[in-house]
């Protein structure tokens, strides 16, 4: 289909085949900074040489800013010339000092992209492509520069001010005015560039690193928020170690520094020795933030630091090759998160969240591989495809490899690649030379968009000794890869006798690698019970042909918690599923299963409330090839009401057996508090009448926030007269806490009820709200797009509120728009009267005047 585009300019497609390293490197680079929240001067020195023999002109990318000057080995020049928004310079040697000069206004700057102001203080973010909206430079990840940042700035309003690497001399001028320099001595490329200047405190500590480098770390933040930091940087000096312990990678600079802000696209960035993060995965104490805050909070402060190995120190070569450094690092945190806790816990997290955010992205219209092969807006592809998937293609292989020479392949990526821009073929290169392994067909895992289904079945002779194992793989179509080659599958693979539940023989990976394939197993005696992808081996679809009887024997009886986990949720879904189509379902194998596992005095409280819970609306939808929101709502809301009224007795004891106690950070009391609230939960589905009293006595009385939240999302998912006063309570207690007051934006958005899209619409209109903080976008605009019944009420009107927000978000910050439209995507597996109307509103964006070529692509992607 031809998509008519209102773009100023017709979409540019950037192809990964048509990489060529850069005409100029640029070895060394000055800033001068002469800070203004109105007008910043930007004076840029870049030293630059001509790679290779050609005649190419030097190209600078800008976005948004005119040259003021231009000089060339200090001449003022005037055959430069503007193509695009590119600055091209004629230059007839082979090494050369060119100057530029510019003017930008960050507080103008609503896109928070480049430079920008945020509560008052100037900070930047470069990643992908911001660094050009500051100064002409070849913005682009393979050229690396060793940097030199001068800043000047009012001195009563910006006394801090932090630029990469170390501090070297600061001093103060006329006119209330100070400068600082610091120098980068590693070489980087420009997404890592960073500064910040503001009214900020810091929370000092120190890191002492295997060799004896002695860190000084600080976490910057408003004063009032100083409190509020302990946390993250215990999570960084943790961090720090860790990846010494477990990849032999050190920190290299003197100083490492973390700056929260609170307006910010993403979660944070890994800026050489200066990060800046969302405030969101900065500030926690008890009263503010739930054990899922603190767990995130560590986790990104973790991600961050690592990138300083997997990522800055071994950067990408282009974007395309973006799942270099963060499928990797996202690996390496899931890896540090495993280490604080129970390890279990953190898989079933892991793969709930590719569940619900990468499988879907992965079957939708947006699919694209590990390593795309085209992109019109970059930021369009910091996904969980590239990130979440990109993370299980490194477990697959150091699955494969087992933990030493995994290690090995590391240690050989780190050394042979320090310093350099490299791609995701480099890294599977030193996978292989360091293991010996042969991983020519893996490589399709980066090429290859789609999740795998993999179907399994096992026969079995009554009274022989042999079991036969049947596997099939099918990789499915996806936008422009109709037919996709059969890949590598590490899946691992046990039997269990279903009569006298133990382990009939040991756990084994096997790589399925043709499109079907025949396992045997001997001394096999009695019938097996399949248990397959345990621990989530691979990133992939099982069907299989277990019965609820076997689902609820591997949920009692596998050894492998993942797996124990898998076979409830299996049983759950089957349960759903059947619940939605057919309009009743058996729920007794369900309720005698998570009557079970909460009798089990073996498994730990965290484990028990992930198993106990019910799989989303939204994921029982992804089994469907026609999503009924409504029929799936009633089915889960029967079964919910059905384990809630028939173990009754357990979650009452379940819910008293851990009562509250002043508030701890710990895996212990974590995994309590987290069975608690879930008990609460199914107390709910019953309708006792004491429910609606002990959640808002929960909530009055609760010491943190992840028991009042919870309880709070209670009340608000149900009609009791405790709602409202509820709401009104926690608004007015956290009425200038913006953090918090997203939470009670997102719970509002996430109600289960019915009158919800006319709730979010409601808050659209609050004096609170705004488009302009991306956290309060997401918290009710992002929040109601995964509400399966809510956004798809059938009227419409949850369609054409999310595309009326998307459309004016789009004038103010197209990453944050583009990021949020997803949901309207997902119209083919919805009737005919519902994609009608997604379509509408879909073409309604992109006939939109003015669009942004972030909301554009993903739009008439999405109408494809
Ligand atoms: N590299 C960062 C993610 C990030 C990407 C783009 C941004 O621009 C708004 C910001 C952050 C990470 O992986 O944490
Ligand atoms: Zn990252």
């Amino acid at each position: 289909m031809d998509i008519q585009h209102s773009l100023a300019q017709p979409p540019v497609v950037i192809l990964r085949e048509d990489y060529r390293p850069p005409a100029w490197l640029v070895p060394e680079t000055r800033l001068v900074f002469d800070l203004d929240a109105h007008a910043t001067r930007v004076h840029a020195i870049l030293s630059v040489t001509r790679n290779g023999d050609h005649g190419e002109p030097l190209r600078l990318d800008g976005a948004g800013q005119t040259p003021l000057s231009v000089t060339v080995d200090g001449i003022a020049i005037d055959d430069w010339r503007l193509e695009g928004e590119q600055l091209v310079i004629p230059l007839s040697g082979g090494q050369h000092r060119v100057e530029t000069e510019v003017e930008i206004a960050p507080d103008r700057n609503t896109q928070l992209m480049g430079l920008y102001a945020s509560g008052g203080n100037l900070c930047t973010q470069c990643e992908a492509e911001g660094f050009r909206r500051i100064t002409y430079f070849p913005d682009r990840p393979d050229v690396l520069s060793r940097y030199a940042v001068r800043m000047t700035a009012d001195k009563a309003r910006y006394p801090v001010l932090l630029a990469n690497g170390d501090p070297i001399a600061t001093g103060d001028l006329d006119g209330g005015r100070h400068w600082a320099e610091w120098n980068d001595p590693f070489p980087k490329p420009s997404y890592l560039f960073a500064l910040v200047a503001g009214d900020l405190a810091v929370n000092r500590g120190t890191f002492t690193t295997r060799s004896g480098r002695e860190v000084a770390l600080g976490i910057w933040v408003r004063a009032a928020d100083l409190a509020k930091t302990d946390h993250a940087l215990h999570a960084l000096k943790l961090s720090m170690a860790w990846d010494e312990r477990v990849y032999g990678r050190e920190y290299d600079l003197d100083v490492f520094n973390i700056v929260a802000v609170d307006d910010f696209n993403f979660g944070a960035m890994e800026n050489k020795g200066l990060n800046i993060f969302n405030s969101r995965y900065i500030l926690a104490d008890a009263d503010t933030a739930t054990d899922h805050d603190y767990d995130g909070i560590a986790a990104v402060v973790a991600h961050e630091y690592f990138h300083n190995w997997s990522g800055n120190r071994i950067t990408c070569r282009d974007w395309f090759q973006l799942s270099l450094k963060e499928g990797f690092t996202v690996y390496r945190d899931q890896g540090f998160s495993a280490d604080q806790g129970s390890a279990a816990v953190k898989r079933i997290e892991d793969v709930r969240s590719l569940r619900a955010a990468q499988f879907p992205e992965d079957a939708g219209p947006l699919s694209h591989p590990v390593r795309p092969d085209a992109y019109q807006e970059i930021s369009n592809f910091y996904t969980a495809t590239i990130y979440n998937k990109g993370a299980e293609l490194i477990r697959m292989m150091a699955t494969i490899l087992g933990p030493a020479a995994f290690r090995a392949a590391t240690d050989l990526y780190f050394d042979r690649f320090d310093g350099t821009a490299a791609t995701c073929e480099d890294f599977v290169a030193c996978m292989e030379e360091a293991s010996g392994a042969d991983l020519s067909q893996f490589r399709l895992w980066y090429g290859q968009a789609g999740t795998p289904r993999v179907s399994a079945s096992i026969d079995h002779v009554a009274g022989g000794g042999r079991a036969t194992l049947r596997l099939a793989q099918r990789v499915p179509p996806t936008p422009g890869q109709p037919t996709k080659r059969p890949m590598v599958l590490p899946l691992k693979v046990r039997l269990f006798g279903a009569e006298t539940a133990t382990p009939l023989t040991d756990e084994r990976l096997i790589l399925l690698s043709d499109a079907d394939e025949t396992l045997v197993f001997e001394g096999v005696t009695e019938r097996p019970v399949l248990s397959i992808n345990r621990g989530f081996s691979a990133p992939v679809i099982v069907e299989s042909d277990r019965s609820a009887a076997d689902l609820a024997f591997l949920s009692a009886h596998d050894d492998d918690p993942f797996a124990r986990y898998e076979a409830m949720q299996q049983l759950m879904l089957d349960t759903l599923v059947a619940g939605a189509i057919e309009g009743r379902a058996d729920h007794d194998a369900v309720i005698a299963a998570v009557a079970h596992t909460l009798d089990d005095p073996d498994l730990d409280a965290a484990f028990v409330a992930e198993a106990v819970l019910l799989p989303s609306d939204a994921f029982v939808g992804d089994q469907l090839a026609l999503v009924d929101p409504d029929a799936i709502f009633r089915a889960r809301e029967a079964l919910r009401r059905d384990i809630g009224v028939q173990l009754q007795d357990r979650w009452r004891l379940a819910y008293d057996r851990a009562p509250a106690v002043p508030y701890v950070y710990s895996p212990t009391e974590k995994g309590k508090r987290r069975l608690r609230n879930v008990a609460l939960g199914y107390l709910a589905a019953t309708d006792a009448a004491d429910v609606a009293a002990l959640a808002f006595e929960q909530f009055r009385a609760a010491d943190n926030m992840t028991d009042r939240q919870a309880a709070l999302t209670t009340l608000v998912n149900g009609d009791a007269e405790e709602r409202q006063a509820a709401l009104d309570l926690f608004y007015a207690r956290y009425a200038d806490n913006a953090l918090v007051l997203d939470k009670w934006f997102q719970t509002q958005a996430l109600a289960t009820r019915d009158d919800t899209a006319a709730v979010v619409t409601r808050l659209a209109a609050h004096a609170d709200f705004s488009l302009a903080n991306p956290n309060r976008a997401r918290s009710l605009i992002g929040a109601f797009g995964v509400n399966q019944r809510a956004f798809h009420q059938a009227d419409g009107a949850g369609y054409r509120f999310l595309a009326d927000q998307l459309i004016a978000l789009d004038q103010l910050n197209p990453q944050t728009a583009a990021k949020l439209l997803p949901p309207l995507g997902r119209w083919r597996r919805f009737d005919q009267g519902r994609a009608a109307l997604m379509r509408a509103e879909l073409e309604r964006i992109v006939a939109t005047p003015g669009l942004s070529r972030d909301l554009f692509e993903q739009a008439s992607k999405s109408l494809e």
